[in-house]
C-alpha cells in the first residue's frame, strides 16, 4: 500500500511542478524608470537596486528597472507629478512631500509620534498605514510599501546645540512640508523649506546654518563636510514610500502587478534591515568625521516636545480626530499597552 501511496504522491508533485513551470506568466517586456533623491551610494540607492534585481529575477528579465539616483529625474514633488502624468513609472521619496497630494500623510510628520522602529513598522504596515497608501490611488499614485528613512537629528555649522533654547535663531532647512515648518518655528528656529537636492550647496554656502536628517543621510550626502555640530534629538521618524504611476499600473497584467508588489515587499524587508545596520555604522563614522556630537539630554528633549505640542493639535484638526485615534490605538497595541 505504501508504495502505491508514494508513487501517487510523486505523480501529484510532478503534475504541480509541471503545471507551475508551464503556467505562462502574462509578462510583457517593459522598461521601468525608477527615480530617487539620495546618492547612489546610500541606503536608499542600495534598496532601489535590490528592488530592480528582484523584479528582474521574478519576471525572467522581462521587466527591466532602470534606476536614476541623486534626483536626476527631479526632486520628490517633481517625480510625483511625473508619475501622476504617466511620464515616469516609479519612484521612492519622503511621505512628507506627499502632504500636498494627500493631506492625511501629515500624520507621520508629527514630532515624537513613534518611539522606536518596532512601533513604526507595526503602524505603517498595519491597517492605518495601508489605508493611507490606498488613498493615493484617487490621486493617480499607487503606494506599494513603506521603507525606512529613519529617526531625524539636527546638524548645524554655527554652534553646539545642547539645550532646547540653543535652537533659537538657527536658519534650519526643513522639508517642503507644513508640519516640519510649524515644528521648527515652534521650537524657535528660522525654518526654511527647501528641496533635498539643493541642500548640500545651501549648507556649503551658508545659505542655511543647518538641517535635520537621519545619520545615514548625513553620511551618504557628506553633510559632515559642511556641518560642524551634530545634535542627537530623534525628534521624528521619517518613512519613505515606494510609488508607481497609476496610469501605468492600470495597464499592467495581474502577473506583472504581483511581481512588482512581491518585489516591493521583499525590498522593504531588505531596506529596513540594511538601513538599521547602516545607521549604527554611520554614527560611528560621524564620530571620527570631525563633527562635534552632542546627545540632547532628555530634560531638554522634553522642552522640545512641549514647544512642539501645538503642532500635533493642528495636524489632528487637518487629518481628523478619527485617523489620529486609529494611529494612537495602533501605537498602543505595538507598545503592548492597549
Ligand atoms: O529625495 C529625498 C527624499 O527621499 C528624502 O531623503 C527626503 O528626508 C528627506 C529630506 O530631508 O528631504
Amino acid at each position: 500500500m505504501n508504495k502505491l501511496l508514494m508513487s501517487a504522491a510523486v505523480a501529484a508533485l510532478a503534475l504541480v511542478a509541471g503545471a507551475s513551470a508551464s503556467y505562462a506568466q502574462n509578462v510583457q517586456p517593459r522598461l521601468i524608470r525608477f527615480g530617487y533623491g539620495l546618492n547612489e551610494d546610500s541606503n536608499q540607492g542600495r534598496a532601489v537596486r535590490f528592488f530592480a534585481e528582484e523584479v528582474k529575477k521574478r519576471s525572467g528579465d522581462k521587466l527591466k528597472v532602470r534606476t536614476f539616483g541623486a534626483a536626476t529625474l527631479g526632486p520628490d514633488v517633481q517625480m510625483q507629478n511625473a508619475l501622476i502624468g504617466g511620464a515616469q513609472e516609479m519612484m521612492v521619496g519622503s511621505t512628507a512631500t506627499l502632504v500636498g497630494t494627500v493631506k492625511e500623510f501629515a500624520i507621520w510628520d508629527v514630532p515624537f509620534l513613534f518611539a522606536n522602529e518596532k512601533e513604526a513598522d507595526a503602524v505603517l504596515d498595519g491597517p492605518v498605514g495601508q489605508k493611507l497608501l490606498a488613498s493615493l490611488q484617487a490621486k493617480g499614485l499607487v503606494g506599494l510599501v513603506y521603507w525606512e528613512n529613519g529617526f531625524r537629528n539636527l546638524t548645524n555649522s554655527r554652534h553646539r546645540i545642547e539645550k532646547a533654547e540653543d535652537i533659537q535663531g538657527i536658519k534650519l532647512r526643513v522639508m517642503q512640508n507644513p508640519v516640519f515648518l510649524d515644528t521648527f518655528k515652534a521650537v524657535g528656529a528660522n525654518a526654511v523649506p527647501m528641496a533635498f537636492a539643493e541642500l548640500f550647496t545651501a549648507l556649503e554656502t551658508k545659505a542655511v546654518d543647518g538641517q535635520e536628517n537621519p545619520y545615514t543621510t548625513i553620511v551618504s550626502s557628506k553633510f559632515y563636510e559642511v556641518q560642524k555640530y551634530l545634535t542627537v534629538t530623534n525628534h521624528v521618524y521619517s518613512p519613505w514610500v515606494v510609488l508607481a504611476s497609476k496610469a501605468w499600473w492600470d495597464k499592467l497584467s495581474e502577473d506583472e502587478r504581483k511581481i512588482l508588489l512581491d518585489a516591493a515587499v521583499a525590498s522593504r524587508e531588505f531596506e529596513r534591515t540594511d538601513t538599521r545596520k547602516d545607521a549604527q555604522k554611520a554614527l560611528d563614522q560621524l564620530k571620527t568625521s570631525g563633527m562635534e556630537i552632542t546627545v540632547m539630554p532628555e530634560s531638554e528633549v522634553a522642552k522640545l516636545r512641549e514647544k512642539a505640542a501645538p503642532v500635533a493639535k493642528t495636524v489632528i484638526d487637518n487629518v481628523g480626530q478619527p485617523l489620529w485615534n486609529e494611529v494612537q490605538a495602533d501605537i498602543k497595541k505595538a507598545r503592548g499597552t492597549n
